[in-house]
C-alpha cells in the first residue's frame, strides 16, 4: 500500500490527524461546532433536529477514523475479504447503535443534558434506513453488525434507493402507501466521486478473430450508465473496526448526458436521458417473498452486481497477483438469487476482458461465490424471460447458454439414460417464452449453498434443489441457521434487561458471546431477581402502552396479556388465522356472562406490518384486523378483556419498542412455508414466550429452550401435501368453529361484510391452501393454555428467565463463525494492538 505524501512529511500529518472525543467536554465541543458551522445554526435556532445532527456529526467524526484505520488495516493485512452481495440492508436508525458500539452512550447523554436535550428525543429524529422489506433485509443488517463485531474483513455491496420501503397509513381501515425520501439529511453516508463504475446496456455482441487469430468477443454501443459509490460506516461492538456498506447510486454517464444534443436545443430530451438513468437507483422493489418479472428490477440487478464485480476485480488487480489466487483473496456471498448475474458478470470479465480461458475463468467464478436460497415458495424463485435478457445483456445471455451447455453435458455424461433429468435441471425452462430459472444458475455457479433454517435447508434438498443433489452430491448442500445481533436486538432495544442480566452475570461479556447467557440458569428461583425481570417486562408493556396511546389515541391495559404478530402480511405467514382466533375470543367473550368474563385474562392483540402495494389479498387481511379493532375496542361488554390494535407502519426502529413488550408473539406460518424467522428469535432473547407452528427456526428455538417453554401447535410440514391434497378430492369440511366466525363476519359485524369475501371464499371454496381451517382448533385450544398459563406468573417468569439463558446459539456472530468457516474460508484480523493504542490516547 503507497502514500501519496512523501516520507519526510508524514509527520505533520500525524500531528494533526483526529483523535475523536472521549469525554463529555469533547463530545459537546465536537457538537456543539457540527450545529453553529457545518449546519449555521446557533444557540438561539437549534432545536432537536439540529441536535440530532450534530450529535451524529460528532460520532460519524468518531467512526470515520477507526474507518479509515480499519481499511487500511484491512489493506495492509492483504487478507481474504467477504462481499456480501445483498439488495436489501434493512439499517434502521445508526446514531444509537454507533453510540453503543463505540461504547460513549451515556457521555452523550449527559453531554446532550447540559446542552438541554434527552438522548431518547434526540435518537427519535432519525428517519430509519429502511432499505429492505422484511426479514431477508434485516439479516444482512445484522449480519454487517457481526462481521464488523468479529473483526472480519468484510464488505457489503447494496444499491443505494433514493426511496426506501414506502412508509404505510391506514385510512378508513385500508393500508395507503406514501413515498419514503429519507435522503434529505444523512450524515451516515459518504459520497466517493471518485469512485465510479460505467454499466452498460443494450447494444449487441461482435465476434470476430483478430490479426493473431484469437476469438474476441466484444459487447457494442447500447446505453451506458455511471454507478457512484456512496460508503456507509459498519462499526462493530467493542473493537476499533469499522467496516464499510458501499452502495451504488446511478446517474447518466457524462457521455450519455448528451452535451451535443443539449447544444442543439434537444434540451428535453437530453434531460429525459439523465432521469432515466437515475430511475435504476430510485426504488426498492416493495415485494417481499414475491418476484414479478420487472424489467427496472433485472435492470437494477444488473447494474448493482455490475458495479460490485468491477469494484472487487479493480481492488484484486492493484495485488498485482495471478488470477489462480482471485478466489483465495476473494470471498463473495450472494444473499438470495437477486445478485446471480455477479456470476455471469465476473466469468464475462475474466473471459471477454481479461482474456482467460473459459475453462479456468469458470474455475475462478464457481471457487468464488455462494449462494443462500431464503424460501422455497414457488411465486419468490425469479426467473427471467430470455427475450428481455436478450435484449438487455444480450452477451450474457450468450455466457448463460454457454454455461448452462457445459453444465449439461456433464450431466448427460454421468446420467446417461436419465432423459428427463435434463430438462429438470437446465438453467432454461421451455416454456413460451424461455425463461432463465436463477435459483439454478446461482448453484451452478457457486460452491456451496446454503438454507437458513435447518428445515428449510433439509427442504430444499428434498423438493426445489432435489436433482441438484442427485447431480452434486448432498455436500454442495448446507444449513446455516439465521441469527440475531445481541447488541441491537437486547441491548439498544431493551437496555433495562441487558444491564439486569450483566449485573447477574457480571459483565456485558455475553453481548460478544451469547452463550454466556446460561449463566442465568442458576438464578431461575432467586425471588429478588425475578420480580426485577417481570418489572422490566411491566415496564416495557408501558412504554409500548404509551407509543399506542400517542399513534392511536387510545388507552390499553398494560397488565393485560400482550399478543403480538408483527412482520410483513402474506397469507402464508397467517395473520388471518390469529384475526380470526380473535374473532372466536370476542364471540366467546360476547356470549359470556359477567362472572365468567370476570376469570379472563384480559389480553392486547397487536398487529402490524406492511402488504405489498399490489397484494390485494394482504391488504383485505389489513382491513380486516382494523375493522374488528374498531368494533371490538367499543364494545362496553369487552372492556379490557380485549383490544385489537393495528400500528401503522411497521419498520425497525417501532421493533425496537414492541418487541420488548411482548408477553407471547405470533409466528404461526403453514409448516414449511417460513425459511427461517427471524423476530421469533427477537421476542424470545427479550423475555417473551412464542406461540408458533413447527416451521423454520422455531423448531431449533423449541430444541434450544426446551417443549415446555413454547406454544407448538399445528399439523407438520410433512402432512401438508397429503391435507392440501385432500381438501380438494377428499370431503373436505370446513372446521365448525371457524365457520361460525365466519357467519359473524357475514352478518356485517364489522362492516360492509361483501369486503371480506375473498377471505373466506379462499378457505371455503377454493381449497384452503394455506391449512387455516386445519389448524384453527389447535390454534384456539393452544391460546386458551396460555391464557391458564400467564394466571401463574411466577411460572411463566421462570419460562421467561429459562428460554433467554439458552438462546445463546440465535446470536447472528454464530451465524457469522459459520460462513467464515465452512462457506468463505476467511479468518478475524488481528486487532488487539489496535485496542491497545486505543486505550492509551
Ligand atoms: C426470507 C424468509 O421468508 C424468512 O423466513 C427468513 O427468515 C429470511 C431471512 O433468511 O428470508 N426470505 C425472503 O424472501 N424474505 C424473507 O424474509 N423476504
Amino acid at each position: 500500500v503507497e502514500s501519496s505524501i512523501p516520507e519526510h512529511m508524514r509527520e505533520a500529518w500525524k500531528k494533526f490527524s483526529p483523535k475523536g472525543f472521549t469525554t463529555k467536554d469533547e463530545f459537546e465541543s465536537e457538537a456543539v461546532k457540527h450545529i453553529e458551522t457545518t449546519l449555521a445554526r446557533s444557540l438561539f435556532n437549534c432545536d432537536e433536529l439540529a441536535a440530532y445532527s450534530g450529535t451524529a456529526l460528532a460520532f460519524r467524526d468518531r467512526l470515520i477514523i477507526d474507518w479509515n484505520k480499519t481499511q487500511q488495516r484491512q489493506s495492509f493485512a492483504d487478507q481474504k475479504r467477504l462481499y456480501y452481495l445483498s439488495l436489501e440492508f434493512l439499517m434502521g436508525r445508526a446514531l444509537d447503535n454507533a453510540m453503543l458500539n463505540v461504547g460513549l452512550k451515556n457521555v452523550a447523554k449527559d453531554g446532550l443534558a447540559d446542552l438541554g436535550f434527552r438522548i431518547e428525543d434526540i435518537i427519535a429524529q432519525e428517519h430509519d434506513a429502511a432499505l429492505g422489506n422484511g426479514g431477508l433485509g434485516r439479516l444482512a443488517a445484522c449480519f454487517l453488525d457481526s462481521m464488523a463485531t468479529l473483526n472480519y474483513a468484510a464488505w457489503g455491496y447494496g444499491l443505494r434507493y433514493r426511496y426506501g420501503i414506502f412508509k404505510q397509513e391506514i385510512q378508513d381501515g385500508y393500508q395507503v402507501e406514501i413515498p419514503d425520501y429519507w435522503l434529505d439529511f444523512n450524515p451516515w453516508e459518504f459520497p466517493r466521486h471518485d469512485v465510479s463504475v460505467d454499466v452498460q446496456f443494450y447494444g449487441w455482441v461482435n465476434k470476430y478473430t483478430n490479426d493473431e487469430g484469437k476469438q474476441i468477443v466484444s459487447w457494442q454501443d447500447g446505453e451506458i450508465v455511471t454507478a457512484t459509490a456512496y460508503d456507509v460506516p459498519v462499526p462493530g461492538y467493542g473493537t476499533p473496526t469499522v467496516n464499510n456498506l458501499r452502495l451504488w447510486s446511478s446517474k447518466a454517464s457524462s457521455g450519455e448526458f448528451d452535451f451535443a444534443k443539449f447544444n442543439s436545443g434537444e434540451y428535453e430530451s437530453a434531460v429525459a436521458d439523465e432521469q432515466r438513468a437515475e430511475t435504476i437507483s430510485a426504488v426498492l422493489y416493495p415485494n417481499d417473498n414475491l418476484e414479478r418479472g420487472k424489467e427496472l428490477r433485472l435492470k437494477q440487478q444488473y447494474f448493482w452486481c455490475a458495479a460490485s464485480l468491477h469494484d472487487i476485480v479493480r481492488r484484486f488487480k492493484k495485488s498485482k497477483r495471478k488470477w489462480s489466487e482471485f478466489s483465495d483473496q476473494v470471498a463473495i456471498q450472494l444473499n438470495d438469487t437477486h445478485p446471480t448475474l455477479a456470476i455471469v458478470e465476473l466469468q464475462r470479465i475474466l473471459v471477454d476482458m481479461e482474456g482467460l480461458g473459459w475453462d479456468e475463468a469458470w474455475t475462478i467464478v464457481t471457487s468464488t461465490f455462494g449462494y443462500t436460497n431464503h424460501t422455497v415458495l414457488p411465486e419468490a424463485l425469479e426467473k427471467w424471460s430470455v427475450p428481455l435478457i436478450q435484449n438487455l445483456l444480450p452477451r450474457h445471455l450468450q455466457i448463460i447458454y454457454e454455461i448452462n451447455l457445459q453444465f449439461l453435458q456433464s450431466v448427460e455424461k454421468r446420467f446417461p439414460k436419465d432423459r428427463d433429468l435434463l430438462g429438470r435441471v437446465s438453467i432454461i425452462e421451455e416454456s413460451q417464452p424461455k425463461m432463465v430459472r436463477m435459483a439454478y444458475l446461482a448453484i451452478i455457479g457457486s460452491h456451496k449453498v446454503n438454507g437458513v433454517a435447518e428445515l428449510h435447508s433439509d427442504l430444499i434438498k428434498t423438493t426445489i434443489f432435489k436433482d441438484f443433489v442427485k447431480v452434486y452430491g448432498p455436500d454442495k448442500f448446507t444449513n446455516v441457521t439465521n441469527g440475531i445481533t445481541p447488541r441491537r436486538w437486547l441491548h439498544q432495544a431493551n437496555p433495562r434487561l441487558s444491564e439486569l442480566i450483566a449485573s447477574k452475570i457480571g459483565s456485558y461479556e455475553f453481548l460478544k458471546d451469547l452463550t454466556l447467557l446460561n449463566k442465568l440458569e442458576p438464578f431461575v428461583d432467586d425471588k429478588e431477581f425475578k420480580k426485577e425481570w417481570a418489572e422490566i417486562k411491566y415496564a416495557n408493556k408501558v412504554r409500548l402502552a404509551q407509543h399506542i396511546q400517542t399513534t392511536k389515541g387510545y388507552s390499553v391495559n398494560p397488565k393485560a396479556l400482550f399478543d403480538i404478530q408483527v412482520k410483513r402480511i402474506h397469507e402464508y405467514k397467517r395473520q388471518q388465522l390469529n384475526i380470526f382466533g380473535v374473532i372466536h375470543r370476542y364471540m366467546a367473550i360476547k356470549s359470556m356472562s359477567p362472572e365468567e368474563r370476570k376469570k379472563l385474562v384480559p389480553r392486547v392483540s397487536v398487529f402490524g406490518g406492511k402488504a405489498a402495494p399490489g397484494y390485494w389479498m394482504a391488504k383485505t387481511i389489513i382491513h380486516l384486523i382494523n375493522k374488528v379493532g374498531e368494533v371490538v375496542n367499543k364494545d362496553p361488554d369487552v372492556g379490557d378483556l380485549l383490544k385489537v390494535v393495528f400500528l401503522e407502519d411497521y419498520n425497525v426502529s417501532k421493533a425496537e419498542i414492541i418487541v420488548p413488550a411482548s408477553d407471547i408473539s405470533e409466528h404461526i406460518s403453514t409448516a414449511g412455508t417460513e425459511a427461517s424467522g427471524t423476530s421469533n428469535m427477537k421476542f424470545v432473547l427479550n423475555g417473551g414466550m412464542i406461540i408458533g407452528t413447527l416451521d423454520g427456526a422455531n423448531i431449533e428455538i423449541t430444541r434450544e429452550i426446551g417443549e415446555q417453554n413454547i406454544f407448538l401447535f399445528g399439523n407438520l410440514s410433512e402432512d401438508v401435501e397429503d391435507l392440501r391434497h385432500h381438501h380438494f378430492y377428499g370431503d373436505y369440511k370446513v372446521n365448525p368453529e371457524l365457520v361460525k366466525v365466519f357467519d359473524c363476519i357475514k352478518k356485517g359485524t364489522f362492516g360492509d361484510e361483501g369486503a371480506f369475501g375473498a377471505l373466506i371464499s379462499g378457505i371455503v371454496e377454493h381449497g384452503d391452501y394455506y391449512l387455516v381451517s386445519d389448524d384453527f382448533n389447535s390454534y384456539c385450544q393452544t391460546q386458551d393454555l396460555i391464557d391458564e398459563a400467564y394466571k401463574d406468573q411466577d411460572a411463566w417468569v421462570t419460562k421467561s428467565i429459562t428460554s433467554v439463558a439458552r438462546m445463546g446459539f440465535f446470536t447472528s456472530d454464530r451465524c457469522i463463525n459459520e460462513y467464515a468457516d465452512t462457506i468463505w474460508n476467511i479468518e478475524p484480523l488481528d486487532v488487539a494492538e489496535e485496542k491497545e493504542v486505543r486505550a492509551r490516547t
